[in-house]
């Protein structure tokens, strides 16, 4: 089997995603999600430019090959938009192994560890209230686990609450990103009475998660975990940025609150101390900005020697391409953990018809052959690119601070 064509859609069915498209001259395709939100264009030129025209000739069944040739061959290493692309090719070529084999990707990768995957959602409110009313919506969909993020008294728009900037009607060149404002102190005074209220409400058992979303220095992301460890989260995610992992040792000293880290990570260089040294319990990459499966399943093998399990990030804006792929590593290693789902719009499921399942909380790959995604090219051109950006934080007095 020979590589004829590899071409790069870029479709907004609500936000953008990026998606490679790998065909053999046997009539077999696959796809790989590339979306790197809010730099989705620079990923697809690093692809169309730089990478599709290597691709052609080659035999798709030769995936490390491949892999190696790409992350090695560019010189340049790492980095997320190079392991963006990476990731989108690596999941395409997976996609077509599998078809040819005739098997679900999952087989190919040990076969099924587990019935079904179990998923976390989020619940958000400005307040109190309303973050009640979201958690009885998602329990109400099934969700064995919930994320909760609150509004913090004081303080306009902080993440997980509003939504990020979304598609915006002006040219690309015009679109700037939102900005959020954030107050550290207040921060760290509201948390612990948002999971107080939260666990009276709804008692002890409910698993219950929380992002932090990189805000914190290490000590008073060490307080924060000392804070909240009466209401047992399941986990506190993105605690303090982590490409500084030493400053880890010093959460882990002080909290045995349980920590998730890793969505902004594209390497498993990224997880080398904190993995190593046991400094975190979950790690968080996703397959589309990890370079795809094969190094991903790599890191949870690495990952399992230290008691630590796989939480892959599923956001929104993950394409359906990219979860599918994570759902077939979450249904086939034996270290998961727990699998981010935020669901798609009505739209982007028409975009990506796909038979992987969402059921009472639970996702299933489902059994087609490939990673069981398939992109309808004509309804994702009626959608073309729109930009958006993610919103810039800033503390009150107006100095940048970690989004
Ligand atoms: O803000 O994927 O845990 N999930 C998250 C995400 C990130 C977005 C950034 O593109 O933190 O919602
Ligand atoms: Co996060």
């Amino acid at each position: 089997m020979k590589i004829v064509d590899a071409k790069v859609v870029v479709t907004s069915p609500g936000r953008n995603f990026v998606t490679l498209k790998i065909t053999t001259d046997e009539g077999i395709s696959g796809l790989g999600d590339a979306t790197l939100n809010g730099r989705e264009l620079a990923v697809a030129s690093y692809l169309q430019d730089h990478v599709a025209p290597l691709l052609v000739g080659i035999d798709p069944h030769r995936i490390e090959d491949t892999w190696q040739s790409l992350y090695r061959g560019a010189y340049w290493r790492r980095g997320p938009v190079t392991m963006a692309a990476i990731a989108a090719v690596d999941v395409a070529l997976w996609d077509i192994k599998a078809k040819a084999a005739g098997l679900p990707l999952y087989q190919l990768l040990g076969g099924a560890s587990r019935e079904r995957v179990g998923t976390y959602g989020h619940a958000n409110g400005q307040d109190i209230p309303e973050l009640f009313d979201s958690i009885r919506a998602r329990m109400a969909e099934g969700y064995p686990a919930i994320r909760i993020q609150t509004g913090i008294p004081g303080l306009k728009t902080v993440y997980g609450v509003h939504h990020s900037a979304g598609a915006t009607a002006v040219p690309h060149q015009q679109a700037r990103p939102v900005v959020e404002d954030w107050d550290t102190a207040a921060y760290l005074r509201h948390i612990p009475t948002v999971f107080e209220a939260v666990r009276n409400e709804f008692g002890p058992e409910l698993p219950l998660l929380h992002d932090a979303h990189h805000r914190l220095t290490p000590i008073q992301a060490a307080q924060l975990g000392k804070d909240l460890e009466p209401y047992r989260l399941f986990w506190l995610e993105d605690c303090t940025p982590a490409e500084d992992q030493d400053g880890l040792r010093l959460v882990r000293r002080h909290t045995t609150t349980p920590l998730a880290i890793g969505e902004v990570f594209n390497s498993v260089y990224d997880y080398q101390t904190l993995v190593s040294e046991k400094l975190i319990d979950y790690v968080r990459s996703a397959v589309t900005h990890f370079g795809g499966v094969s190094p991903l399943k790599k890191l949870f093998d690495f990952a399992a020697q230290h008691q630590i399990k796989s939480a892959i990030h599923g956001p929104e804006d993950i394409s359906p391409v990219g979860m599918a792929a994570a759902i077939h590593l979450d249904l086939a290693i034996h270290n998961f953990g727990i699998q981010e789902y935020a669901g798609y719009t009505p739209l982007t499921d028409e975009v990506f018809p796909h038979a992987y399942t969402f059921t009472d909380g639970y996702l299933h790959p489902g059994e087609a052959p490939g990673i069981g995604v398939e992109l309808d090219e004509d309804l994702a051109a009626a959608h073309g690119y729109e930009a958006a950006y993610l919103p810039v934080n800033r503390l009150l007095d107006g100095t940048v601070h970690d989004w």
